[in-house]
């Protein structure tokens, strides 16, 4: 019998299940959610969508869809009230490049949080080998060793955290905390009286990491309380009951976050392009006077710029003038221009989320 709802693959630990479930919830798009064991991972991931990636979400159509960004973007199309992609094209555009500021940038002290710390390591290196590992035929203890070793090596050591830039990395975090709290002093949701695109791509980093995960929880909860209550006020919001506007345009107190955005994300999405254009696996980039050293290129961060671009393009005329001003008044406009014939060769086509995935870095 055909499903009748979506299932989604994915962890309860998962930064991207995470924002995709709260997205789902908030539109009343009926889903079920399924552990990703390890295997499925390896496999009908990799088979089924081109990459071994959570969340992997299958329609009751049969078809397979990956990747939250595009994911988000079609279901809009298939769900188009209310609209979570604001109508404001300026506004549009913004969430995107906050959404993708979210999902790219904040990843790092996300995964430096969870696993540099043996409080928060000990604790989800056991949960995940207890739900996603479940099929791996080797010991429990074993399990929660590889994970650790595994995921400390790939996404801090790898990843450009160490003794010179820790302090960054963690000032990344605590700076978020502050610019989001600013912006919840004038309204629920990032944008307004209801949730937005901005919402759900923050949601990404501040749920089932920042949140949840005991180090980085206990430092929102202190510094923070109104982003913790946002988090639970985006998870339990719903579209039936979620009447009221948002601002309008690009609201003043976003435009320190833009500026953090220009220095911090494109700085390393402009590094990636340039070293995915020369061929180069590995790169060094300051960001805010701090040296990062062997950041892994990354094609599909390619496409992040790429897509960027291509939002931008499609503006109407007199809305790229305004976004055109805001991006240059806020470090941003610059580096989204920086780098020439950097292409990623992704998704020729268009059909995203229905194109094969790329893992974010290829393993
Ligand atoms: N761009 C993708 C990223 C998905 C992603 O990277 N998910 C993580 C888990 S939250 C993952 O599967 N990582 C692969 C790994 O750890 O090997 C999306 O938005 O869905």
């Amino acid at each position: 019998m055909p499903a009748s709802k979506l299932i989604v693959y994915g962890s309860e630990f998962s930064y991207f299940t995470g924002k995709l479930e709260a997205y789902l919830r908030f539109k009343e798009i009926p889903y079920e959610w399924r552990p990703m064991t390890a295997r499925d991972f390896q496999r009908t991931a990799r088979e089924k969508t081109g990459a071994a990636q959570m969340p992997a979400v299958e329609l009751p159509d049969g078809r397979w869809i990956t990747d939250t960004t595009p994911i988000l973007a079609w279901l809009e199309t298939q769900h188009p009230e209310p609209a979570v992609i604001p109508r404001d094209p300026l506004q549009a555009f913004f969430s995107r490049l906050l959404e993708d500021h979210a999902d790219e940038w904040l990843w790092r002290p996300a995964m430096h949080y969870r696993w540099s710390y043996a409080e928060s390591r000990n604790l989800l290196s056991e949960r995940l080998a207890r739900e996603m590992a479940i099929d791996l035929p080797v010991p429990h203890a074993l399990k929660v060793r590889l994970i650790r070793r595994r995921q400390l090596h790939n996404y801090v050591r790898a990843d450009g955290v160490d003794a010179r830039t820790r302090a960054h990395v963690e000032g990344c975090y605590t700076r978020t905390l502050d610019q989001l709290s600013a912006a919840l002093e004038q309204r629920p949701f990032l944008l307004g009286e209801r949730p937005s695109l901005a919402d759900f791509g923050f949601m990404g980093p501040m749920f089932r990491h920042f949140a949840l995960d005991p180090t980085p929880a206990r430092i929102m909860l202190k510094r923070a309380p109104a982003v913790w209550e946002w988090v639970a006020r985006v998870w339990n919001a719903r579209a039936s009951r979620a009447a009221g506007p948002l601002a309008d345009g690009v609201p003043a107190e976003w435009e320190p976050i833009l500026d953090e955005i220009g220095e911090t994300h494109l700085e390393h999405i402009c590094a990636n392009a340039e070293a995915w254009k020369d061929g180069r696996r590995r790169f060094d980039v300051a960001i805010q006077g701090v040296a990062y050293r062997r950041l892994p290129t990354s094609r599909y961060r390619v496409w992040c710029l790429e897509r960027l671009r291509a939002h931008y393009a499609a503006l109407p005329e007199p809305t790229q003038g305004a976004a055109r001003a805001l991006l240059e008044k806020r470090a941003c406009w610059e580096p989204l221009w920086r780098v020439d014939g950097a292409a990623s060769g992704l998704d020729p086509k268009d059909r995203a989320p229905f194109a094969p995935g790329q893992r974010v870095y290829p393993a």
